[in-house]
């Protein structure tokens, strides 16, 4: 298909999503198809791995659910220090959390609750068996996290001002935030979160200062970025589960073009797929695929060797028969790299073999 023979950056250049299209140039500039699967129980063995692996992949995928220690705080928890990771190193990051619920849940599930997943991850995906209305939910999240983003960084917000009468609560002691009369409640509004829930989550006031206390260590990163790597959209994307790696699973090939439909009905949200092939089927489809279920051979064998299950329904596909045969653009691989005995060059080999399958696949 003509999608999968054209090159990332020309991709780029047409692709409907902001957040896609930068994907996409940071694949060529990281000459990276790769995606680590950051499959760990700590939040110091997550950033450890993030700092260690960032330069040989474009996307890092978590499952916040794992971390025994996740901590949500805006400024010093652990999406923010990934996110500083990410931001340093130039890559994404994919909660991979399979919403699969009714609308208003998968919303709350998204901007509230423990881990406020859309505070820190760029992308995050979900399972269609509810329907399409969780992905018009999820979108619609996204809708407003952008505006009240876009509302903050346009606004400058001072710290320890006391919030306009207008915006008055009955928390006395909450003087942190002021807004201003003219924006300040339709922002509140449209955001569609509580006034309070609002100013707790202020990120943009929150980068400029780190509390005294706070620990400095090799994970903590200021601004400073890699030189080279420009700064993320402010934009949030969707992956839809649109075929598993897990043998036997029930998705269908009519449930995957079910997939296909809701996404081209969201181009401006759905960055693309999980799926184990390209879905770009028709000439106006641009979609990203990522595709878990990846591992190579010991380098011993040969690099196209058959790689075998976990044994636990997991499926293993080598990078260059994804990413050559089946036109996938970005492999998903936790424990191929992680439970190597140098996972940071095991991640270089990794980078390498899908890189090289790309370039033969555009050739
Ligand atoms: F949607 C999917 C899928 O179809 N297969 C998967 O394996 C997601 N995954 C995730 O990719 C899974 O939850 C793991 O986080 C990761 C694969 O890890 P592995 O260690 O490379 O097998």
């Amino acid at each position: 298909h003509n999608v999968a023979q054209a090159s990332y950056s020309d991709r780029a250049k047409s692709a409907p999503h902001p957040l896609s299209a930068y994907l996409l140039r940071l694949m060529a500039l990281k000459k990276s198809n790769l995606c680590l699967s950051a499959d760990v129980s700590t939040t110091n063995q997550l950033l450890q791995l993030a700092d260690a692996i960032g330069p040989s992949i474009v996307v890092l995928k978590t499952h916040y659910d794992l971390i025994a220690n996740w901590d949500y705080n805006p400024t010093t928890g652990t999406g923010a220090r990934l996110g500083r990771i990410a931001r340093r190193h130039g890559f994404l990051i994919f909660e991979d959390r399979k919403f699969g619920d009714i609308g208003n849940t998968v919303q709350l599930q998204y901007t509230e609750g423990t881990a406020k997943i859309i505070d820190w991850s760029h992308i995050t995906n979900v399972n269609m068996i509810p329907g399409k209305a969780a992905v018009d939910a999820l979108a619609e999240a996204a809708v407003r996290w952008r505006e009240r983003k876009r509302y903050e960084v346009k606004t400058d917000i001072t710290v320890g001002t006391p919030r306009p009468e207008s915006l008055d609560s009955d928390d006395e002691s909450d003087t942190r935030t002021p807004m201003p009369e003219d924006h300040g409640l339709e922002a509140y509004k449209t955001a569609g979160v509580g006034r309070k829930a609002s100013i707790v989550s202020i990120t943009t006031v929150s980068q400029h200062f780190e509390p005294a206390n706070s620990p400095r260590s090799y994970e903590d990163f200021g601004d400073e970025v890699m030189p080279g790597i420009e700064e993320a959209p402010t934009d949030r994307g969707l992956l839809i589960l649109a075929q598993m790696s897990s043998k036997g699973n029930f998705m269908t090939k009519e449930y995957t073009q079910a997939c296909v439909e809701s996404a081209r009905e969201h181009r401006d949200f759905v960055m693309g797929f999980i799926s184990q092939e390209t879905l770009n089927t028709a000439p106006d489809d641009q979609f990203i695929s990522m595709t878990p279920g990846c591992q190579l051979p010991p380098e011993s064998e040969d690099d196209d060797a058959e790689v075998q299950g976990d044994g636990k329904g997991q499926q293993y596909n080598t990078p260059g028969k994804l990413i050559g045969l089946m036109g996938s653009d970005i492999v998903i691989v936790g424990r191929g790299i992680i439970k190597a005995g140098d996972p940071v060059k095991e991640a270089e080999r990794y980078r390498k073999r899908a890189w090289e399958a790309y370039e033969e696949r555009i050739a």
